[in-house]
Formats: structure tokens, sequence, C-alpha cells
């Protein structure tokens, strides 16, 4: 029986929400509207903070005013379910929003950070930032550092990399969900679950760059298809819907 059930999330989680994807649709995504690395990198960040932070001031405004979808919602649910029936769910997302948290999940690992965060530059201290965020603004903590989206850009090294390698060797099963196959290292999670053995399957509204590497894959919008996945699942365990 399915124990513990590893998924990785992408922006396909939450375009349902409204918030936008970045390279699915061509011409539509925010990669296609806005140079990444003019605004997604700490070289672009040195050279133009103003026009990085109004950036991400305009996607958190965004975020404010969004909602969690029925994935969100479902994947919370077979976090309960599974610890109920003494299992586990490690739910990674490369999303930087919270509507995972909101829709209950309860352990989220943000590999990229979080958009309603901010990071000190001299003494690192991340707080919440649920507002803009101008580039004039100190730290509350040490009052000489600026601040900065604590989000990890190109170039940067993810969060949690130990914690998320630690789950992945656990677990035995692998759902990515929403997301392109295109950044890496989130991307070679699926060829290292592979690799480990783990049965692998992707929930997408089409078939990402890497779909070849998934042992099934179940095409439709992430809002219909992952709570018919969690319902499969959680009745396997005795759940409650
Ligand atoms: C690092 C935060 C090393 C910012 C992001 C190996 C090979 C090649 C390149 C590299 C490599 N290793 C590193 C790199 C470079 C780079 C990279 O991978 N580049 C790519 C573009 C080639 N990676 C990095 O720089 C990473 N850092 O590796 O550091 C290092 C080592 C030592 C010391 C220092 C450093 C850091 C990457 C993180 C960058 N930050 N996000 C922000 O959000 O502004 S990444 C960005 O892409 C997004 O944030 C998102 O998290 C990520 C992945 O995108 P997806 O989530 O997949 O979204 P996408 O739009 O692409 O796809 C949407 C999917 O949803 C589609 O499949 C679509 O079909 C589906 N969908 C749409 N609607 C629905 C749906 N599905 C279901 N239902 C729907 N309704």
């Amino acid at each position: 029986m399915t124990r513990h059930i590893f998924v990785l999330t992408g922006a396909g989680v939450s375009a349902e929400s409204g918030l936008g994807t970045f390279r699915d649709k061509a011409g539509e995504g925010i990669w296609a509207q806005f140079d990444p690395m003019k605004l997604a990198t700490p070289e672009a960040f040195a050279h133009d903070p103003e026009t990085v932070l109004a950036f991400y001031d305009a996607r958190r405004r965004n975020l404010l005013s969004a909602a969690p979808n029925a994935a969100h919602t479902a994947l919370a649910r077979l976090e309960a379910t599974l610890a109920s029936a003494g299992g586990e769910l490690s739910l990674v997302t490369q999303n930087i929003d919270d509507l995972h948290e909101r829709a209950g999940s309860q352990r989220v690992i943000h590999m990229h950070g979080e958009l309603l965060k901010a990071r000190c530059l001299n003494c690192e201290c991340v707080h919440l930032w649920p507002e803009d965020l101008p580039a004039s603004e100190s730290c509350p903590a040490c009052r000489t550092g600026g601040l900065r989206p604590h989000i990890v850009w190109f170039g940067e090294m993810p969060f949690h990399k130990d914690e998320i390698e630690q789950a992945l060797a656990r677990a035995d099963f692998f759902v990515a969900i929403g997301t392109s196959g295109a950044v890496y290292p989130a991307a070679g999670f699926a060829a290292e679950a592979r690799a480990l053995g783990i049965p692998t399957l992707e929930i997408n509204l089409k078939a990402a760059d890497n779909a070849v590497i998934f042992d099934a894959a179940r095409y439709g919008p992430a809002s219909v298809i992952v709570p018919a996945w969690v319902e499969e699942v959680t009745v396997g365990l005795g759940g409650k819907i």
C-alpha cells in the first residue's frame, strides 16, 4: 500500500487560481512577457532593484487577491489522510505562492522560496512580508540591511536540498503536478525517483518536457485531475472524502 507519497508542484497547480504560469502558453507565460534574466537573477536585482521589486510587488498583489483551487484542497486532504493512516505526504513546490498553505497543507517545502517573505541582505533574517517591498525598506531586525524577496532566482541554490533528497529516498510514489520539467534541479526529481525504483506519475494539462520518463500520466486541468486522483488514493487508505 502507498504509504509515503512525494508530490512536486509547479505553476500549473495555481493556474486555475489566476496566478500566471511561466512558459507553457506560447507568448502568454510570465517569461514570455518579462525577461527572467532581467528580473529573476541576483545580478538583475543588484543592477536595478526598483524594477525587480516592482515585478514582485505586482505578483504579490495578484497573489493576495487569489484563492486556492480544488487541486490545492485535495492535496491538503491527502496529507491529512496519509498522516491518519500512518503514512506521509512530502509536498515540494516550485511555486512561491501560499495557496497550498491557505488550502490547509501543514508541511509545504518551498524550494524556490516564498513571495510573501522578505530576507535581509545583511543579517539574512527572513520576515513575513505580505505588502509592497520598496528598495528603501530596512530590515526590522538589524535595522542596517536592505531587504530582498525571499525567492530563489536563477543561478541561486534552491532551498531545502537535503530535506528534499531524504524525502525522495523514503518515498514509494512520485507525482509531478503542473510543471513543465524545464527548471533544474526540480526537473531532475522524476528521473531520480525512477532511478530509485519509485513509480512516477505526471499530472499536467499536457505532456511536459520530461514526460517520457514518467511511468504514467493523467492530462487535464489540475482542479479536476488532482481531486480524482486523491480520491482513488485515499479510498485505498480508508480515507474519508
Ligand atoms: C541552480 C522563482 C545551482 C522566481 C524560479 C541543469 C541543466 C540546465 C540548466 C540548469 C541546470 N542546473 C541549473 C540550471 C540553471 C537553471 C535552470 O534550470 N534553467 C532552465 C531555465 C534551463 N536553474 C537554476 O538556476 C536553479 N539554481 O540550479 O543553482 C547552483 C549551484 C551551486 C551554487 C549556486 C547555484 C534555480 C532555479 C529557480 C529559479 N526560480 N522561480 C520567480 O518565480 O520569479 S524558477 C521558475 O520556473 C518558476 O518560478 C517555477 O518555479 C519554475 C518551473 O516552472 P513551472 O512551475 O514548471 O511552470 P511553467 O510555466 O514552466 O509550466 C507550467 C506547467 O503547468 C506546464 O507544464 C503546463 O502544461 C501546466 N499547466 C498549466 N495550466 C495547468 C497546468 N497543469 C494542470 N492544470 C492546469 N490548469
